[in-house]
């Protein structure tokens, strides 16, 4: 059992930017760094409601257990909050009120969830037995993200809902193991590093979560994994040597669709229509993704909406997010896909991608109508880019 210790909560505002709330219907991401010291119980355990969150001597040097900072990265754009936490060696440390989520600038409610993307680093998160950041007010289901090790336990919470003005409190829990060498002992050294992004989105709705999976092949409803290949699952290539297919060996877990633009791109579409029917613009869909290498300058990560606007079952309008280093110009796939080009639209979600990580990309189209079809596409005109897509969701 974690005991509950009441230190005076650190507000930690992750403050939208303004910019971002144009994408009114879009799921924007902020990125937090989780940083694990571990130093040796106190001999004076955790008072009352009222016990200062200073006055640490563990000969550490620092004055508290939780440091906050903030710093933007330009390299991608992403606003960082970096949070260090100590844990106790042998004796579980739940912090009810690390960081809170505020919706300071939005005049409608925001929806706020948790996903670990995963162990980046530290000197040795083998020793880190549970680590797990959670919704403290308001709940959610699930309602933590979990790390044992190096390893993702729970990859996201589900959604909780912040009106305007009000903040989600977000605690964290530690366990560190009492065999950690006594050289990380000394509250400074970083055990473990870990990235959870944190994603904000105006309209969550399909983030329900997963159904319990079918047996004897059977689809579980609105999420689908690459278990089998339905007739509204297809692979499409457009030139040089790109790839598209089943991978049977590989997934998250195996299998996922492989895909590689080599000097063109190779796709993964649904058709929304024949698998749930039309779907409102207005729901989530979300896929996880693995790049095999950071996307070089004219390499896309391409995912795409197919709008039929007018209710006719045809679509009308090709939306394509992407991600690109330096692209700015994404290639259509209707032509392909449907037989005719339609008209597009683009919207850049960012110029860097993790490598070599399983990371959900979750997307809310917006605007009128209804999503007919939804695809991914790896995009390289002119080099080699490889990837895997896997756990497609819409509800
Ligand atoms: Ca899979
Ligand atoms: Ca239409």
């Amino acid at each position: 059992m974690g005991r509950k210790k009441n230190y005076r909560p650190l507000i930690a505002l992750a403050a939208l930017a303004v910019a971002a709330l144009a994408l009114a219907t879009l799921t924007f991401t902020n990125v937090t760094y989780w940083l694990i010291n571990a130093t040796l119980p106190p001999a004076m355990k955790y008072a009352g409601p009222d016990a200062e969150i200073g006055g640490r001597a563990d000969g550490s040097g620092y004055g508290r257990y939780v440091y906050v900072s903030y710093y933007y990265d330009p390299s991608t754009g992403y606003n960082v909050t970096r949070i260090s936490i100590v844990g106790f060696t042998g004796d579980p440390t739940n912090y009810t009120d690390v960081l809170r989520l505020c919706n300071k600038y939005y005049s409608g409610t925001l929806y706020v969830r948790l996903v670990a993307v995963g162990s980046i680093g530290g000197q040795a998160p083998q020793y880190v037995r549970d680590f797990r950041v959670y919704f403290a007010d308001p709940t959610a289901d699930p309602n933590y993200v979990q790390f044992q090790g190096a390893s993702v336990v729970q990859s996201a919470t589900g959604w909780v809902a912040i009106g305007p003005g009000q903040c989600a409190t977000v605690g964290a829990y530690v366990l560190i193991d009492p065999t950690l060498p006594p050289q990380y002992r000394d509250g400074k050294t970083i055990i473990a590093q870990y990235e959870i992004h944190v994603a904000f989105s105006t309209q969550p709705t399909g983030f329900a979560p997963p159904p319990p999976t079918g047996g004897g092949g059977q689809l579980p409803y609105c999420r689908y994994g690459f278990d089998q290949q339905p007739a509204w699952v297809k692979f499409y290539v457009y030139d040089g040597n790109s790839k598209a297919y089943l991978d049977a060996d590989n997934g998250y877990p195996a299998p996922s669709a492989y895909l590689e633009g080599q000097n063109g791109w190779g796709a993964v579409f649904i058709n929304v229509s024949a698998w749930l029917g039309p779907v409102s613009v207005d729901n989530a869909f979300s896929s996880q993704i693995f790049m095999w290498a950071s996307i070089g300058d004219e390499d896309y990560i391409q995912i795409h909406f197919f709008i039929d606007t007018d209710g006719d079952g045809r679509p009308d309008l090709e939306k394509v997010y992407y991600y690109s280093h330096k692209g700015r110009t994404p290639t259509p796939i209707a032509q392909t896909v449907y037989g005719y080009a339609l008209p597009i639209t683009t919207v850049l979600l960012g110029t860097w991608f993790p490598a070599r990580e399983w990371t959900t990309v979750s997307i809310v189209p917006g605007g009128v109508g209804y999503v007919v079809g939804y695809a991914v596409a790896i995009n390289s005109p002119n080099g080699d880019t490889k990837g895997r897509v896997d756990n497609i969701e819409v509800c």
